[in-house]
């Protein structure tokens, strides 16, 4: 994971000041790119410690089920998405409680606020789970991943299953120049609570290997850019297991690869540390993707130096 490393001592060096949505800041380049031989084990960073399973595992199998709702991910103790479906609680004439206005960046530099908003949070959760009627309304992020990559809805009202698809291509197509999925569907950017960041990603066979490569439009170096990497080469290997076949390279192509300005800190800690040995990914083998849970994914051997906190920008 030295690529992860040097990606982020690129930004640093050769980074444009640039201020962005969210008010924080950041330093920033456009276009990069990094591959990973995914033979060579897991690509997961080891230089902080990432909840492969229950965050980034959980967060997959969520996309590839075609959910959009964080009342499922919330149900298993992942609370990576619930910012961007609490934003549109708070910002909804419903709810009475403190004022939540631009929550994120006022919780990332005012620790009274922080825990007011940690009680709101805990209460939005707690709400998530116990009313249907308002997980229905508050829970769902509009036509995000999951809704693009399983069901793209077409002018003549019928849908596309981006996924299945693919992978019938794999299968049968081996050679095609055209294996995409695209989660950017212009018509609907408006409706989503965050537009796609992992926007494109298109698979690749030769000798009996299977790669992909993502396009990434916007990557939050420190927070999001590991959990991507991870993720898009857990999906590389669900893939190939799918099709009865070997696992290539992950190609991670960024677009606007940042690095918040409250994240540098958290990011020198991590350029101090020495990168360790790759884990190896098990998953069950011949049992369908659709029909994967958390219990037919692990990691051995996964050994790294220890988290780091990083305020997130919403
Ligand atoms: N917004 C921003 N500004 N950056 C992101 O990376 C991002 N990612 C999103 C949605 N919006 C985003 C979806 N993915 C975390 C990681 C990935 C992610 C969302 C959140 C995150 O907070 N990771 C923490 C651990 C969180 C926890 O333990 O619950 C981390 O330290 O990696
Ligand atoms: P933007 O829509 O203004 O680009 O903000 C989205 C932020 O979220 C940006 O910092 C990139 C980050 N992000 C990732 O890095 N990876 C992800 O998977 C997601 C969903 C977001």
């Amino acid at each position: 994971m030295r690529q992860y490393l040097q990606l982020c001592q690129h930004i640093l060096e050769h980074g444009n000041r640039k201020e962005d949505r969210t008010g924080t800041g950041t330093i920033s380049v456009f276009g990069y790119q990094m591959r990973f031989n995914l033979q060579e084990g897991f690509p997961i960073v080891t230089t902080k410690r990432l909840a492969f399973r229950t965050l980034i595992a959980s967060e997959l199998l969520w996309f590839l089920k075609g959910d959009t709702n964080v009342r499922t991910l919330i149900a298993e103790r992942n609370y990576i998405w619930n910012e961007w479906a609490f934003e549109k609680w708070v910002k909804s004439p419903e709810y009475i409680g403190p004022d939540m206005t631009n929550f994120g960046l006022r919780a990332a530099q005012d620790e009274a606020f922080a825990k007011v908003l940690d009680q709101q949070m805990q209460i939005f959760n707690e709400r998530m789970l116990a009313d249907d009627a308002f997980a229905e309304k508050y829970g769902d992020l509009g036509p995000v991943y999951g809704k693009q990559w399983r069901s793209w809805p077409t002018s003549n009202g019928e849908t596309i299953d981006q996924i299945a698809n693919v992978i019938e291509q794999i299968k049968n197509n081996p050679d095609s120049r055209r294996l995409i999925v695209t989660a950017w569907n212009p018509a609907e950017v408006d409706d989503m609570a965050l537009p796609p960041c992992h926007a494109f990603f298109q698979f690749y066979v030769a000798d009996g290997k299977l790669s992909c490569q993502l396009y990434q439009r916007s990557a939050d170096v420190f927070l999001g850019v590991p959990f991507n990497i991870a993720s898009y080469a857990l999906l590389t290997h669900l893939i190939a297991n799918e099709c009865g076949l070997q696992v290539g390279e992950f190609v991670h192509t960024l677009g606007d690869a940042h690095i918040y300005s409250n994240h540098l800190e958290q990011v020198n800690e991590q350029l101090m540390r020495e990168p360790r040995a790759l884990p190896k990914l098990h998953i069950t083998e011949g049992k369908s993707i659709f029909d994967m849970t958390i219990a037919d994914i692990t990691l051995e051997g996964y050994d790294p130096h220890p988290s780091i906190k990083a305020p997130i920008a919403v």
